[in-house]
Parts: structure tokens; C-alpha cells; sequence
């Protein structure tokens, strides 16, 4: 990774605004807020694949927090080489937003950026509600004000929406079922969701809902229960570890793998007309069963090893997510690929090859063994 990423786009930031014609381009380009998150990686590997320009919008930090995307990023000296390009913005900052655009002149807008840890939300439930709410209204409104200057109302928009937004309602969800948030978190998507609604019903945007059911990956976040567990049973497979502390097991969710998941963020905008839908496994599986598979899978007992934390339970909790994900099925066409088992696995086998190289470290001194991920 090159040490800087500098803003690298070369297009003209005043000719769409001007009403200059922007130079036609033989690809479509993406713009993807996120895209340094689990599913922004995905997306951006999917959307290379297709044939795409990505455009990613990545926030400062004091370290570099493009691991995900590393193995794809080209240094931009090599414009003619790379078809992924960073640039700073924030969804907290309306003006960085407007100006990409008028930048990028993206074809399509995914928005998948949020503070998207639920527990964290009780935490920092303002700065939530900021990000993942008028996070998405900054950018819905940096799109339509960018459509009124430039007539390009082709653009299409996608909000990453979730299952959490159904809470406490029972399941199975599909599209028709109530929302009932039990979190900052989940009530601020509650107000994205609206307000991407709103958007398309008020200006006449392309702008559509994606319900998405939890998705994993060897890519997910380590504080997110299923990766936390992978990567304590490949740490205790490997002698780095030997205790998991973990909160509620008794909660359910429909696990899929997030690869599968992004096609059908693509697949919703290739529509005629923008719309909602869930997508989901259509299974549920307690945290329990999640770690009867882990540890079982490497001939571990996951009774040995887990203690209960207290700290880990929420104020509110979700108990139960099992998505109905017809409409995604008979209209886009869209089904998963990858079932609870092997998403499990692959999970799995990742991490006990990531604990091996964290034990050549260790062995070597370079890393404490006690050094929780
Ligand atoms: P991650 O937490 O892995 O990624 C979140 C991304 O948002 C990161 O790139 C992060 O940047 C970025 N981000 C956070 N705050 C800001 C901000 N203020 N401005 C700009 N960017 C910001 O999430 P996932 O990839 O798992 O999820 C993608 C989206 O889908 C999220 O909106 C999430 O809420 C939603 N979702 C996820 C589901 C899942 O199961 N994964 C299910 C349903 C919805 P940085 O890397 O710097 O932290
Ligand atoms: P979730 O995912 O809240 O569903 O949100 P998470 O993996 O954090 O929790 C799932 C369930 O596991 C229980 N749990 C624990 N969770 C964590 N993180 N850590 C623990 O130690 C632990 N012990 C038990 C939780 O209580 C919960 O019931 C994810 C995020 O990706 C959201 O952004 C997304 O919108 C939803 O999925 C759909």
C-alpha cells in the first residue's frame, strides 16, 4: 500500500455544475461510502469483476484502516492501471460529500458507512445517530442537489439497511413486517430507511433499501460475535488462547455470508424501478449452535473454553431474525450461495491460519501470546 492516498480523481469538479458535457466514459462508476468496511470490500472486488470504476470514500484515521481493501489498491501514480480510487470524506462532512460527487459523477451510490456495532451504539448513541442517520439524509441530499445542477438523474442509490430495524417484531421478517428498533443503532436506520423513502417518493430518485439479514466473512469485524468466536477457536486450536468471554448465547440470527450479499445490492439496482428488499438465509441459528459448529468443527468443546461476561449483554436486546426473502428471490433472482456450515468452516480455516502466523510471532518475540485480538 502506497504510504499516502491522496484524493487521485482526475475529473473536472466544476464541469458538471457548469453544465460542461462530462466526457463519456466506456465503464460505470461506483461510489462506495464504506468501502474499507467488511462489505465494502466485497462490493468493490464484485463491482472490479463487473467491469466498474470504484470510487471509495474513506475517513481519516490516525492509522491506515485500508487492510481490507490492500490486495486491490493500485497506487493512483499508475492512473491508467487503477480502477479503485480513495478519497477523504466523512458522512459527518455535507460538503465532502457534494463534492465527490460532482467529481466522480457516479453512476451508482452505494452507502454502506455507519457506526454498525449495536452494543457500541448504546455507548455513542449521538455520534450514531449522526453517522448512520443524517449520514445517510447528508448524502441523499448532496445526491439530489447534485441531480438539480447536473440533470444526471440516472444515478441510483443504495442504503444499507438491516434486520435489526425489525427488533423485537417476530419472525419470519420480510419487507411488510414492522420495524421495532431495540437500539440507537437500529433506530437511526430506521431514519435512513425513511428517509431513502422519502427521497425517492418526494424528487423521484432511483434510490433503493437493501434489508440485510447479518452477513459474515473472514473479513468481519473481530467485535462482532461470530468472528470473535472463529478467531478465539483458531487461537485456542493453535495453544494462543484459552478463554472466550462472551455475553447472550441464547440469541438467534439468519447467518449468511457477505460475499452472496453484495451481489444483491448491485442486483436491486439493476431494476426498472428502485424498490425494498430483505435479504436473508431464510435460517436462524443461536450463538450457542454458531459455537457447537466452531468448536466442533476443529474437535473442540466449546463448554471448555467460554465464560460468561455480563459486560457483553445489552440494555435491549434482539432475540430472534429470520428473514423471508422471497421478493429478493422471485424478483432479482437473488439466492444465497453459501449455507450456515460452510460459512462456518471457511470462517474457521481462515482464522487457524491467521493464529499460526500470530504464533510465528509470538515464538519469534515479536507478540505477546496473552494479546487478545
Ligand atoms: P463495517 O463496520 O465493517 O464497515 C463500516 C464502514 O463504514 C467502514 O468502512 C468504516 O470506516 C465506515 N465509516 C464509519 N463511520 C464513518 C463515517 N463517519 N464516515 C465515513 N465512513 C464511515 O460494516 P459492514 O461492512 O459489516 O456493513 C456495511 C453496512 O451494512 C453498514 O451500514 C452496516 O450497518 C450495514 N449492515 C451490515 C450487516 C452485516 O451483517 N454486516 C447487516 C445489515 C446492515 P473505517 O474502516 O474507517 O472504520
Ligand atoms: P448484531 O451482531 O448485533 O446482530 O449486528 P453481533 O455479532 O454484534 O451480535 C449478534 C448476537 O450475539 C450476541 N452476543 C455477542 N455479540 C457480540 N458482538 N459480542 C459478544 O461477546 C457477544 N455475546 C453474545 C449479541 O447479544 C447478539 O444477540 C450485526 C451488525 O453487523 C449490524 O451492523 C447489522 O445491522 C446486524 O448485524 C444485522
Amino acid at each position: 500500500m502506497a504510504s499516502e492516498k491522496e484524493n487521485s480523481n482526475s475529473g473536472s469538479e466544476s464541469a458538471a455544475i457548469n453544465g460542461e458535457a462530462p466526457a463519456q466514459s466506456p465503464r460505470k462508476i461506483a461510489l462506495i461510502t464504506g468501502i474499507t468496511g467488511q462489505d465494502g470490500s466485497y462490493l468493490t472486488e464484485f463491482l472490479l469483476e463487473k467491469g466498474y470504476e470504484v470510487h471509495g470514500l474513506i475517513r481519516r484515521s490516525s492509522n491506515f484502516n485500508t487492510q481490507r481493501i490492500n490486495h486491490i489498491y493500485i497506487d493512483p501514480h499508475n492512473a491508467h492501471k487503477a480502477r479503485m480510487k480513495l478519497h477523504y470524506a466523512d458522512l459527518s462532512d455535507a460538503s465532502s460529500l457534494r463534492r465527490w460527487l460532482d467529481t466522480i459523477l457516479p453512476d451508482e451510490v452505494y452507502n454502506l458507512a455507519a457506526q454498525s456495532h449495536v452494543a457500541v451504539s448504546f455507548e455513542i448513541p449521538d455520534y450514531t445517530a449522526d453517522v448512520v442517520s443524517t449520514g445517510a439524509l447528508r448524502l441523499l441530499e448532496a445526491v439530489r442537489s447534485h441531480i438539480s445542477a447536473t440533470g444526471r438523474s440516472h444515478i441510483k442509490y443504495y442504503q444499507a439497511g438491516s434486520s435489526e430495524m425489525f427488533g423485537s417484531t417476530p419472525p419470519p421478517q420480510d419487507e411488510t413486517t414492522p420495524f421495532h428498533p431495540r437500539s440507537p443503532y437500529a433506530v437511526s436506520k430506521c431514519a435512513a430507511h425513511w428517509y431513502t423513502v422519502n427521497y425517492r417518493e418526494a424528487y423521484g430518485i432511483f434510490a433503493c433499501n437493501g434489508i440485510l439479514f447479518n452477513h459474515e466473512s473472514p473479513r468481519r469485524g473481530e467485535n462482532f460475535v461470530t468472528r470473535k468466536i472463529t478467531r478465539a477457536v483458531g487461537r485456542i486450536k493453535i495453544g494462543l488462547q484459552n478463554k472466550l468471554f462472551l455475553g447472550n448465547l441464547q440469541a438467534s440470527r439468519d447467518w449468511g455470508f457477505a460475499g452472496d450479499y453484495v451481489e444483491a445490492m448491485w442486483m436491486m439496482l439493476q431494476q426498472e424501478k428502485p424498490d425494498d428488499y430483505v435479504v436473508a438465509t431464510e435460517a436462524s441459528h443461536t450463538v450457542e449452535e454458531f459455537l457447537e459448529a466452531a468448536f466442533g468443527y476443529v474437535g473442540l468443546s466449546w463448554r471448555d473454553h467460554v465464560v460468561i461476561d455480563k459486560r457483553y449483554f445489552r440494555p435491549a436486546e434482539v432475540d430472534n431474525l429470520k428473514g423471508d426473502a422471497t421478493k429478493a428471490k422471485e424478483v432479482l433472482g437473488w439466492k444465497p450461495k453459501v449455507g450456515f456450515e460452510q460459512l462456518v468452516k471457511m470462517m474457521v480455516d481462515e482464522d487457524i491460519e491467521l493464529a499460526k502466523r500470530e504464533k510465528v510471532l509470538v515464538d519469534a518475540g515479536y507478540m505477546d501470546a496473552q494479546q487478545q485480538p
